[in-house]
């Protein structure tokens, strides 16, 4: 049994290993042990990540070390990831002349080949992708699966292009593949321009996309970054324009972790466990025979039946026909968070129906046999997904508040994100994180549907004309 999800900090702990997602028990801070159910949900989500960026992406492997000089190279790059960097100093037992980085991310890996690869206009623009593992000292809490030092899943896009604006179009096509990655998880999230202070080190600036847990705190579930040509000038990658002159090429890179199944599991599951949409399911539907004594052999054909033609279909189904009581097995399938349920029981079997259920409802259908259609069962994952979806937005903006003083922003922090108008100047921005006691998440790039508050408005701590912001405690 999960402790209930109103106490939202034990429940991921304890559903994480209860659902066989990560083992946590593995003796290195940071670093935990993908299970194969979660390994399995992994390569379905990471498909679908995989099958939106190979639309325009080229995918790519870089070496996991990065030596110092490279590293050190960009200024602001490496002042924001000094404290962060796991060092290999030696080969054995001989010290190493330059020590190697573990890859924190792998711009400075990278870029140095793109200046080999990038020669003239036509080579742009150039846009290629790796998932891979990367390494992060973090010293704040670790969790599983939102803060690692051996980030499993880091799905890092580079892209170059001729100048700032194609750059810049290039984010907003980023912006736009997150969104429709996280719509398909049904993860409602905001797209927020961070504040200077807290940009991507090195960034000209980042786009971040955040969603707000359970329990009210924010979690940055993926960035996009125009880095103009700040990495471009240090590393030294000019290309020839049609011209016949030398630019330095203008560059964004943008990331998603394994946060995005973190984020999964927290906002759709419930107090039995995961609730996972449709497509994303390892396993989509468990057929459940109910054994009565004298009647299993009935039972038993028509739940083969069933199964060997939904397994036709190609989906993604489950038999069980172990012993245990159906309580124990409803229950046991609701953990996993399967979406669609089949029972038979002597008494379907006898006249060819079923009973079926979807995870996320408490509803109860009996059908005939016949109605187990492929068209039928992806129209009801499709319902399934909008009600999902609905529900965690739903969810999400009631965690939402409008502000305009800073006390009740302050008491409001915990419980949510609190949106005010904040003017350019660094010093208010400083202001309200001393008074709320939380960072500045940064300007609002959209204004969420059924947020009825203006994109200007007087700042909350100068009163001259400011931007919709959010602040909010944060994981
Ligand atoms: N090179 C760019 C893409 C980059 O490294 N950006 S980033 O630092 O913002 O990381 C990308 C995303 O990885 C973040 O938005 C966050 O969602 C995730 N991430 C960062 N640190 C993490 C950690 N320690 N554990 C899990 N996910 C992390
Ligand atoms: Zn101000």
């Amino acid at each position: 049994m999960l402790p209930p999800k109103s106490n939202f900090s034990e429940w991921y702990h304890e559903i994480i290993q209860h659902a066989q997602i990560m083992d946590i028990r593995y003796p290195v801070k940071g670093l935990y042990v993908w299970f194969p159910f979660g390994f399995k949900l992994r390569k379905l989500v990471y498909g679908k990540l995989r099958e939106i960026m190979d639309r325009e992406h080229d995918e790519v492997y870089f070496p996991a070390l990065i030596p110092e000089t490279e590293l050190g190279k960009e200024g602001q790059h490496i002042k924001g990831f000094e404290d962060e960097v796991y060092w290999i100093t030696h080969g054995g037992i001989d010290e190493l002349d330059v020590k190697l980085a573990l890859r924190p991310t792998s711009e400075t890996a990278m870029y140095p080949m793109f200046r080999l690869w990038i020669r003239s206009h036509a080579d742009l623009p150039l846009k290629v992708y790796q998932v891979v593992n990367v390494f992060r000292y973090e010293t704040k809490h670790t969790r599983p699966l939102i803060r690692l030092r051996e980030i499993t899943s880091f799905k890092e896009a580079h892209t170059a292009h001729r100048n700032y604006e194609e750059a810049e179009e290039n984010v907003k096509k980023a912006i736009n593949s997150y969104k429709e990655f996280y719509d398909a998880l049904a993860i409602p999230y905001f797209v927020i321009k961070r504040p200077e202070w807290d940009k991507f080190p090195g960034a000209d600036y980042t786009i971040a996309f955040d969603t707000i847990m359970p329990d009210g705190r924010t979690l940055q579930i993926g960035t996009v970054h125009h880095l103009a040509d700040n990495f471009a000038k240090t590393f030294d990658i000019k290309y020839e324009t049609p011209e016949g002159d030398h630019a330095y090429i203008h560059q964004t890179c943008y990331g998603i972790s394994e946060r995005c199944i973190a984020s999964l599991i927290s906002i759709h599951g419930d107090d039995v466990g995961l609730i996972l949409p449709f497509e994303y399911a390892p396993h989509q539907i468990v057929v459940i025979p109910i054994l009565y004594k004298g009647k299993e052999e009935l039972v038993m054909n028509v739940a083969n039946q069933v199964y060997d033609r939904l397994r036709g279909m190609g989906f993604r189904v489950v038999m069980d026909d172990s012993d245990d009581r159906p309580g124990a097995k409803y229950y046991r399938w609701e953990l996993f968070g399967v979406p669609l349920r089949i029972e038979i029981g002597p008494r379907e079997a006898e006249s060819k129906e079923a009973v079926v259920s979807f995870r996320d409802e408490k509803v109860k259908k009996k059908i005939p046999i016949e109605e187990l259609t492929e068209d039928n069962i992806k129209t009801w994952a499709e319902e399934m997904h909008a009600r999902l979806r609905e529900k965690a937005y739903r969810e999400m903006m009631e965690k939402v508040r409008y502000f305009d003083d800073l006390d009740s922003m302050a008491e409001w922090m915990g419980k949510g994100v609190a949106l005010f108008h904040l003017c350019e100047s660094i010093e208010c921005g400083e202001e309200v994180e001393e008074r709320v006691k939380a960072g500045v998440l940064g300007q609002l790039v959209e204004i969420p549907e059924g947020i009825d508050v203006s994109e200007k408005g007087q700042c909350v701590v100068c009163g001259r004309e400011g931007k919709l912001n959010a602040v909010a405690k944060s994981y």
